[in-house]
């Protein structure tokens, strides 16, 4: 076949340009580059640009800017709040029940199809760094640097390629970044467009600062939620008996950053793992968190004032960890601005799933209700998006595999269960879902948050808790945000309980899940706990 050089425009200084089309009018259409940054457990109430009022003057310059430039979602949830099964369902568009990974502890199946596998087919050059928390090897990346399992803080271990692992000095946000900008700078082929997955390991517990940022908000005074001291009156045995309340549950180690129980004196059940760090990090630490541990221990505060202390270190580290995070996102999108790749590509930026800032007093994630179904989800394209879009449709983490393909220009598999949200994050009205239907299995596990499914539409969520129970819960988002009041008995509530059983059947139709399927994922549990 015969081409006419002269029709084609090679687009030389990008190099990611592709000729689409063969007719006459050939014409050269440049695949975007795709960054996709997941963080761990960053919840929405942490990012200034959901206006929780959480954070007044504390502020993430650069997620603000991916939300001032490109589009915000304010309804993007998770279909199961736990990381290991997020992230599978990022990679195969499927729920867990689908794809397999209910839990942080069942293997993944890799080989299994996922997007990165069809990008790295239709000639994307494929990276994933960071953390992946899957097991096993990678599939689908041209070059993987990911941390063993949860990974550390400081001076952490990483795999390359799933197989050779190395230690690397200085603090997990500061490294992670940079590996990012390396490869892009020395290991990507100019030749295609790349797809790199750049997932940090913060904020996940226990929350261990840059040593930059060990100061960082030590000053700053936080209102607690209203509902911090919340007595689980009104709901079910689940909120009653989860194990992550901020008071009860935290560890004077690995939490706190005491090197005993201040109260009895008894070594933490975890210790911070200060072992990692060298003498130097280590000083810089004590410099900072010594003092106010010296107070503590003078003056042993109780009631009120001890809450107060325990959720001002929790969220002052949390928010420590966030900061590094957004120094590493500005980092990336500076490397790419300077050298003209910012333009074409997509940038999103979303968590495995929300967290709890005190909200119920507690800490962690894995509940249906709103602060960990929810994640911030970012985008900038601002070849497609408006800056300032909002979008308010429902996503789900379901949908980020089918929209990674589309805007690739790659067919989306018809057994992918999500739905590509190119199209709304472009401001266009397209018919889209009316509700979202969840499911979270870890239970009996760390935290106690047993296990339930359930269907949330834009005003209502219906819950039903089961395996050592049989309880179902209601709540009316529009009169009660908090979620304090359980209304499924409510007899004024009635017809929309119905409207919602009907909802819930018909999406476990849609996604084929059943009774049946949640008793084989059981029964196998049993067998391998009896092992
Ligand atoms: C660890 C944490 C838990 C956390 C799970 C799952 N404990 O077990 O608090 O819920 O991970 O987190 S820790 O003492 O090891 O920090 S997840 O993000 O990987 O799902
Ligand atoms: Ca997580």
């Amino acid at each position: 076949m015969k081409t006419s050089l002269s029709k084609i425009i090679i687009l030389l200084s990008l190099g990611t340009a592709i000729a689409v089309g063969c007719n006459d009018t050939t014409t050269v259409q440049q695949r975007p580059n795709i960054l996709f940054i997941m963080t761990d457990d960053h919840t929405q109430q942490a990012l200034h640009a959901y206006g929780h009022g959480l954070l007044d003057s504390v502020l993430f310059p650069n997620m603000d800017r991916l939300a001032k430039e490109g589009a915000i979602f304010t309804q993007s949830f998770v279909t199961n709040s736990i990381c290991a099964p997020s992230r599978a369902v990022l990679l195969t568009g499927k729920y867990s029940h689908i794809n397999g990974k209910i839990d942080n502890s069942v293997p993944f199946d890799w080989d299994q199809p996922t997007y990165p596998k069809l990008l790295q087919k239709a000639g994307y050059q494929t990276a994933l760094i960071g953390k992946i928390h899957l097991g096993g090897k990678p599939q689908g990346y041209d070059y993987s640097m990911t941390l063993p399992g949860q990974g550390s803080y400081y001076n952490p271990e990483f795999i390359k390629n799933g197989t050779e692992q190395t230690k690397l000095e200085g603090h997990c946000e500061a490294i992670i970044p940079q590996l990012v900008v390396d490869w892009i700078e020395n290991d990507w082929d100019r030749s295609k467009p790349f797809a790199v997955n750049f997932h940090t390991k913060a904020p996940h517990r226990n929350w261990m600062p840059e040593p930059k940022y060990l100061d960082y908000l030590e000053d700053h005074e936080f209102e607690f939620p209203e509902n911090f001291f919340d007595d689980y009156q009104g709901r079910g045995t689940a909120a009653r008996e989860q194990e992550m309340e901020i008071v009860n549950d935290m560890y004077w180690g690995w939490d706190m950053k005491f090197e005993k129980n201040p109260f009895t004196g008894e070594p933490s059940r975890l210790p911070a793992p200060f072992g990692r760090m060298s003498r130097e990090q280590m000083e810089a630490w004590n410099s900072v968190y010594g003092p106010p541990n010296e107070k503590f221990l003078k003056e042993k505060p109780e009631g009120r004032e001890l809450a107060k202390f325990m959720y001002h270190r929790y969220l002052r580290d949390y928010l420590k960890v966030v900061k590094s995070v957004d120094d590493g996102i500005g980092k990336v999108m500076k490397y790419l601005e300077e050298n003209d790749l910012l333009e074409n590509t997509v940038v999103i930026y979303t968590s495995d799933q929300g967290f709890y800032l005190g909200e119920h007093g507690w800490y962690d994630k894995r509940f249906m209700y709103e602060q960990s179904l929810s994640t911030p989800l970012l985008v900038r394209y601002p070849q497609e998006i408006k800056a300032g879009t909002v979008v308010r449709e429902m996503v789900l983490n379901l949908d980020h595999a089918p929209t990674i393909l589309d805007y690739a220009g790659v067919e989306i598999p018809s057994d992918m269960q999500g739905k590509s949200w190119r199209s709304v994050a472009a401001g266009k009205t397209i018919p889209w879902r009316d509700a979202v239907y969840y499911h979270y299995y870890e239970y009996p596990s760390v935290h106690m948050v047993k296990r339930h499914y359930g269907v949330r539409t834009d005003r209502y969520k219906l819950i039903h808790f089961y395996y050592d129970v049989d309880e179902w819960e209601m709540y009316d988002l529009q009169k009660d945000p908090d979620e304090m009041r359980n209304i499924y008995d409510d007899s004024a509530y009635s017809e929309v309980k119905e409207m919602l059983h009907i909802r819930l059947n018909e999406l476990r139709n849609q996604y084929d899940d059943s009774d049946e399927l949640t008793w084989q994922f059981l029964d196998d549990y049993l067998s391998k706990r009896q092992r």
